[in-house]
C-alpha cells in the first residue's frame, strides 16, 4: 500500500505535467525569436537571479526561408528538417545555451513543430535556413528524409475548412502546411529522434505546436518513444514536461480534455476572458474573478498552461480575438499579468516580445507578419540599457519591474491557498495567498481606500509594484500590516499602476 502511494507520488512529480523547474520556481518566459547566445546571457544575468523557472524558445529546427514577405516570424513554423539550424543559432550555440541556463537553474522548453512540414506552395530548391533541399510539390524533404508516403494526402489533400469535423482538423492541412502521417511508425520515429536529440542535450520539455491537429493517440505514441531527461540536471526517471497547443474556446469538435493523458494543454480562455474583464467589456467586472479558474469553465489547474497573450494572439493570429491584452496596452497588461501571477490557477508563462510597426486597415494589422528586429534578415542582439530595459526594439516585458516582481511573488507564495478575497462588487478586488502574500487592484473609475485583512504577519512591507526592496529600504509605497493582519490601502484610479502587492520577502 505504502509502496503504491509512493509510486503514485513519484508518478506525479516526475511525470509529463511537472515542468521540472528548480527550487520551487513557478513561471516561465517565452523569449520569442531570441537568439540562443542572447538567451544564454539572459539566463545568467537576469532569469536565474530573478527566479524565473525556464524559457520557451522559438522552434530550433531548420525552417523554410520566406522572402515574400521578407523573413516573417511565421516561417519558423514551416519545418524543412530536424537540424538545429535557424536564425536563432546553430547546434553549438543551442547546446551552450541549454548548459548555461540549466547551470543557473533555468530550464529550456522547445516549441516542437511536428504536425507538418512547410506550406505546399513553397518552390523547390534550397531556400531553407541550413540550405537543405525541399520539394514540397513532390513531398520531398531529403534532409529528414520524408517523402510522399509520409504525408496525409491519401486521407485529405486540402485545407481544413470545418472545425466541427475532427477528422478534417487532424488530417487536412492547417494553412496549407503539408500534414505529416503521424500514424506511421517511421514518422513517429523521426519526430521522436528529433525530440530525443534535444532531451539528451538537456531540455526539460516541449510545447507541442498545433496539437489540436494531431490525434491524441499519435502524440502518445511519439511521447512513449522519448528518453528520460538528462540526469546531469534532472533526477533519474524524469519525464519531459509536455504542454500541448490546443485552442479550445468551446463550440468546436475538439476539446482540450482529450489531450490530458499526454500532458498539460494551453488554456486560451484564460487570456481571452481576463482581457475582457480588465477591459470591462460585456459588463464584466473584476469582482466576478472570485471563482476564477475551473469556475470559469477552464480545464483543471494541474492540466493548464496559462498566459495573458502569446506570439499568435498578440498580433491577431491564433485565437482569442480583440480582448487579448498585450504590451501595447501596458497599463491594463501589467494588471492582467499581475493577476495571473498572484492567482494559484495553472502553470504560468510570461510573454516577451519585440516591437513592430503596426498598420491597421479595416481592423486588421497588415504588418502582423513582421519578423524580429534584424539587419537584412540577421536577428539583432538583445542589448541592455543602463536602466535594465532592452534595446533594439526588444520589449522584454519580463524585465518590467511590475512583472519581474510578480514572478518573485508567485515563487514566494508557492503552495499557499487562495485566501482573504475582498471586492466592492465592482472592479476593486483583493486576495492573498495564505500568510505569504497579498494583492489589491483598483480598476474602477474612483479611488480605493479600504482596510483589508491581508493574512500576513505584522510589519512594514514594500509594495513591489511601485518599487523594490533594496538593501532593506523600499523605493516604492510602504504598507503597514497590524498585529491583527489588517492594513489600509489607498489606490488612486489614476495611479500609474493601480495595484499594490506585498509578500513575505518584501517585508522591511
Ligand atoms: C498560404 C495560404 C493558404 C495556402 C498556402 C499554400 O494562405 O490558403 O493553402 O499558402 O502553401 C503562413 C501564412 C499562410 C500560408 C502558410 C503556408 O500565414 O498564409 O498559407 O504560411 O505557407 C503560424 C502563422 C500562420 C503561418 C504558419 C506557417 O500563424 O499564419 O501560415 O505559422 O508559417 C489555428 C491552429 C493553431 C495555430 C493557429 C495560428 O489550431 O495550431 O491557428 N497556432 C500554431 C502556432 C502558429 C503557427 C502554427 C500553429 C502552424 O502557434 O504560430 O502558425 O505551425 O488556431
Ligand atoms: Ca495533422
Amino acid at each position: 500500500m505504502k509502496f503504491v502511494l509512493l509510486l503514485s507520488l513519484i508518478g506525479f512529480c516526475w511525470a509529463q505535467y511537472d515542468p521540472h523547474t528548480s527550487d520551487g520556481r513557478t513561471a516561465i518566459v517565452h523569449l520569442f525569436e531570441w537568439r540562443w547566445v542572447d538567451i544564454a546571457k539572459e539566463c545568467e544575468r537576469y532569469l536565474g537571479p530573478k527566479g524565473f523557472g525556464g524559457v520557451q524558445v522559438s522552434p530550433p529546427n531548420e525552417n523554410v526561408v520566406v522572402n515574400n514577405p521578407s523573413r516573417p516570424w511565421w516561417e519558423r513554423y514551416q519545418p524543412i528538417s530536424y537540424k538545429i539550424c535557424t536564425r536563432s543559432g546553430n547546434e553549438d550555440e543551442f547546446r551552450d545555451m541549454v548548459t548555461r541556463c540549466n547551470n543557473v537553474g533555468v530550464r529550456i522548453y522547445v516549441d516542437a513543430v511536428i504536425n507538418h512540414m512547410c506550406g505546399s506552395g513553397n518552390p523547390a530548391g534550397t531556400s531553407s535556413t541550413c540550405g537543405s533541399y525541399l520539394n514540397p510539390n513532390n513531398r520531398e524533404f531529403p534532409a529528414v528524409p520524408y517523402s510522399a508516403w509520409d504525408f496525409n494526402d491519401n486521407k485529405c489533400n486540402g485545407e481544413i475548412n470545418n472545425y466541427n469535423d475532427a477528422y478534417q482538423v487532424r488530417n487536412c492541412r492547417l494553412s496549407g502546411l503539408l500534414d505529416l502521417a503521424l500514424e506511421k511508425d517511421y514518422v513517429r520515429t523521426k519526430v521522436a529522434d528529433y525530440m530525443n536529440h534535444l532531451i539528451d542535450i538537456g531540455v526539460a520539455g516541449f510545447r507541442l505546436d498545433a496539437a489540436k491537429h494531431m490525434w491524441p493517440g499519435d502524440i502518445k505514441a511519439v511521447l512513449d518513444k522519448l528518453h528520460n531527461l538528462n540526469t546531469k540536471w534532472f533526477s533519474q526517471g524524469s519525464r519531459p514536461f509536455i504542454f500541448q497547443e490546443v485552442i479550445d474556446l468551446g463550440g468546436e469538435a475538439i476539446k482540450g480534455s482529450e489531450y490530458f493523458g499526454n500532458g498539460r494543454v494551453t488554456e486560451f480562455k484564460f487570456g481571452a476572458k481576463l482581457g475582457t474583464v480588465i477591459r470591462k467589456w460585456n459588463g464584466e467586472k473584476m469582482s466576478y474573478l472570485k471563482n476564477w479558474g475551473e469556475g470559469w469553465g477552464m480545464v483543471p489547474s494541474d492540466r493548464a498552461l496559462v498566459f495573458v497573450d502569446n506570439h499568435d494572439n498578440q498580433r491577431g493570429h491564433g485565437a482569442g480575438g480583440s480582448s487579448i491584452l498585450t504590451f501595447w496596452d501596458a497599463r491594463m497588461y501589467k494588471m492582467a499579468v499581475g493577476f495571473m501571477l498572484a492567482h494559484p490557477y495553472g502553470f504560468t508563462r510570461v510573454m516577451s516580445s519585440y516591437r513592430w510597426n503596426r498598420n491597421f486597415q479595416n481592423g486588421k494589422d497588415q504588418n502582423d507578419w513582421i519578423g524580429p528586429p534584424n539587419n537584412n534578415g540577421v536577428t539583432k542582439e538583445v542589448t541592455i540599457n543602463p536602466d535594465t530595459t532592452c534595446g533594439n526594439d526588444w520589449v522584454c516585458e519580463h524585465r518590467w519591474r511590475q512583472i519581474r516582481n510578480m514572478v518573485a511573488f508567485r515563487n514566494v507564495v508557492n503552495g499557499q491557498p487562495f485566501a482573504n478575497w475582498w471586492d466592492n462588487n465592482s472592479n476593486q478586488v483583493a486576495f492573498g495567498r495564505g500568510n505569504r502574500g497579498f494583492i489589491v487592484f483598483n480598476n474602477d473609475d474612483w479611488a480605493l481606500s479600504e482596510t483589508l485583512q491581508t493574512g500576513l504577519p505584522a510589519g512594514t512591507y514594500c509594495d513591489v509594484i511601485s518599487g523594490d526592496k533594496v538593501d532593506g529600504n523600499c523605493t516604492g509605497l510602504r504598507v503597514n500590516v497590524g498585529s491583527d493582519g489588517k492594513a489600509h490601502f489607498s489606490i488612486s484610479n489614476s495611479a500609474e499602476d493601480p495595484f499594490i502587492a506585498i509578500h513575505a520577502d518584501s517585508k522591511l
